[in-house]
């Protein structure tokens, strides 16, 4: 199913990055999309490149009332809603747990998981009633594989990966969907946003490397809504092939 013609997708996070790029995907395919981001500017910039209906929401996935009210008040064009990509999150810093700011811990925490869970809340009855639909949540590698200076972050994904498992449990029987992808390292703004704006430590992430792009993990997410409706991705886990996985660390008594 590749024509989305007459399908209304919503991505959060469309200003950057994977949400952008997914934004053009289902746009090549004909669907009306419903993009949110903070960043009305660049919602609108994209809303002009785009060829298809495009409700351009300003919206903070944090803001609880905001989001409820926004999926409560879309315009009846963009209404009923076929697939969610919930994809706006962040990472920020990567301090050990005992030096890291609990700031930013309760930012990831609000966007990654609250906000996550105000906009599937918000969008799920209106699925369920219609028997259709398909959430597609963006978790991590982070969300299942440990490494420093990822802690709080690499907990909000991998409540990213077991709410999107439970999903799966509740919606048993109503047609709707759920899938969680699980990117490595990609090149976005992702690391410009971990580093608080220092581009010389985000260049360093991807020196050197191909890492995955974000029209990479687009077409991972609009193949997955492509699929027919009675094939469930539950989670895919995509990596560079340059990124793999290291031994346990171990502390010697010499060390
Ligand atoms: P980018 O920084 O390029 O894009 C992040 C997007 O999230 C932006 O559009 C931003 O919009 C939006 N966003 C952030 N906070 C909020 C908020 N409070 N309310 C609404 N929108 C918000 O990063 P990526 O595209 O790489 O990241 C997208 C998702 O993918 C995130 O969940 C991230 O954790 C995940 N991910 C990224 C990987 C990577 O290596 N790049 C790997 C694995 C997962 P705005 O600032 O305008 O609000
Ligand atoms: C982003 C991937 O490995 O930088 O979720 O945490 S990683």
């Amino acid at each position: 199913m590749s024509d989305f013609t007459g399908r209304t997708v919503f991505i959060t996070g469309a200003t950057a990055g994977f949400g952008q790029a997914a934004a053009r995907r289902f746009a090549r395919a004909g669907a009306k999309l419903v993009i949110c981001g903070r960043r009305t500017d660049r919602l609108e910039n994209l809303k002009g490149q785009l060829d298809v209906p495009v409700h351009a929401l300003t919206l903070d996935v944090r803001d609880r009332e905001a989001v409820l009210a926004a999926a409560a008040s879309l315009p009846a064009d963009f209404a009923e809603i076929d697939v969610l990509v919930n994809n706006a999150g962040l990472a920020l810093g990567l301090e050990p747990a005992h030096k890291a700011s609990l700031d930013d811990w309760e930012t990831m925490v609000d966007t990654n998981i609250k906000g996550l869970m105000y906009c599937t809340r918000a969008l799920l009855p209106g699925m369920v009633e219609r028997q259709r639909g398909h959430v597609i949540n963006i978790g991590s590698v982070a969300g299942t594989y440990p490494y420093p200076g990822g802690n709080a972050y690499g907990g909000t994904k991998a409540f990213v990966k077991q709410f999107s498992l439970d999903l799966r449990a509740d919606l048993s029987g109503t047609g709707v969907r759920v899938t969680n992808i699980e990117p490595g390292l990609c090149e976005t703004e992702f690391s410009m946003v971990r580093f608080k704006g220092d581009a010389e430590k985000a260049g360093k992430v991807y020196q050197d490397t191909t890492p995955l792009s974000a029209e990479d993990i687009a077409d991972c997410i609009f193949w997955t809504a492509a699929l027919p409706a009675h094939m469930n991705i539950n989670r895919l886990e995509v990596m560079p092939t340059v990124q793999a996985f290291s031994p346990f660390s171990i502390t010697r008594k010499t060390s």
